[in-house]
């Protein structure tokens, strides 16, 4: 029995760390029944939004995330690019839109943007939008002044993630806190742009980082409108490179977590997926997953080739969400 199984499929930022870690220890079944049951009261099952990456601005990053092929301090062979001009990243994401793609995420290596480059990513946006696309950036840190230029120029999400648990999180990150993510959070919320965050699972974390990055997750006020479940991709130089593999059934667990405690978020199935076999990414969708990235790039790394996702959403019938019912 679910711990308060009369109130799961409720909407609601009061949950206690107790109920989330009886949650995560249900029987595997009974976990995503929980899982499958919510999902199909806010969504159409068969649906799967679809957001495509472009990294515009590679590399150099002065931060030390453990994690990061882009930090200046590991040395991972990537050739550091300066900030694309914004023709460049429009043509890109006219060609995201025709391959099917209904938002483009653009993705900079920086701490924190200067203003100077605000008014390219603002160019970028807006072209970005007029193409029919929902927008989303990811460019670290943000004041409130320049979350709200953001929403100005048309943004309708931004990228920042909490990574792990606050205890784990400085094994990881020493050059940002976990406040510093907050503050930035509660930027965007308050400049009404909707907040896509969520975290790596794979660092070397243990379960209870992992129920307790879902807590802070489920505990923000509104919960995050999308939350991008990431598995770590290995990359040779960095720090995490050798970490020992989480168990897949452990990543699915965490997947219908976040759809129970969140049931209104977009959970989507991240970074990752050229490592999982078809069938994960299926219990994935079975657990509530509803976006994934496509295309055959994230920011950096590989993805799955679009002719594989294709295949995969025909295996499994499922469709693209259109572009105006996301969220
Ligand atoms: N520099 C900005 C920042 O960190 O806020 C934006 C880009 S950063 C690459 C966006 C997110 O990508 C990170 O917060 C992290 O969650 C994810 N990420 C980066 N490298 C990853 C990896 N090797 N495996 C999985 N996720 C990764
Ligand atoms: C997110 O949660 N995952 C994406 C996106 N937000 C920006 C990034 C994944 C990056 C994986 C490593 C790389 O390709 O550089
Ligand atoms: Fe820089 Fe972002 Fe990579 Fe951290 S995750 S090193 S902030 S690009």
């Amino acid at each position: 029995m679910a711990p308060n199984a009369e109130r799961l499929g409720e909407i609601r930022s009061d949950w206690s760390l107790a109920e989330v870690r009886k949650l995560h220890a249900l029987p595997f079944a009974d976990l995503i029944w929980h899982a499958q049951s919510i999902h199909r009261r806010h969504f159409d099952p068969n649906l799967v939004q679809v957001s495509t990456l472009l990294s515009i601005k590679t590399g150099a990053c002065p931060e030390d995330c453990a994690y990061c092929p882009q930090s200046v301090r590991y040395d991972t062979g990537l050739e550091r690019e300066s900030l694309m001009d914004a023709d460049t990243v429009i043509e890109r994401a006219r060609a995201a839109k025709a391959s099917g793609a209904t938002r483009f995420c653009m993705g900079a290596a920086w701490r924190s943007p200067k203003d100077r480059d605000l008014d390219s990513v603002a160019e970028m946006v807006s072209g970005v939008r007029e193409l029919g696309l929902e927008t989303c950036a990811t460019l670290g840190m943000l004041t409130p002044v320049q979350a709200r230029r953001l929403k100005d120029a048309g943004l309708d999400y931004y990228n920042h993630n909490l990574d792990t648990s606050e205890d784990f999180y400085g094994e990881i990150i020493t050059t940002r806190t976990y406040q510093d993510r907050l503050d930035t959070l509660a930027a965007v919320r308050d400049a009404g742009i909707n907040v896509c965050c969520g975290g790596i699972l794979g660092m070397g974390e243990d379960v209870s980082d992992r129920v307790a990055l879902l807590h802070t997750l489920a505990t923000l006020s509104p919960h995050p409108e999308s939350v991008p479940v990431n598995q770590l991709v290995q990359v040779e130089g960095t720090p995490l490179a050798g970490t020992a593999p989480l168990d897949p059934i452990e990543f699915v667990r965490i997947i219908a977590l976040a759809r129970i405690l969140m049931p209104r978020a977009h959970v989507r199935l991240s970074a990752g997926r050229s490592s999982m076999s078809d069938e994960m990414q299926a219990l994935c969708f079975l657990a509530g997953a509803n976006s994934i990235f496509y295309g055959e790039k994230l920011l950096t790394t590989g993805n799955p080739d679009t002719a594989s996702d294709h295949a995969l959403f025909g295996r499994l019938g499922i469709r693209p969400e259109p572009a105006a019912a996301s969220g």
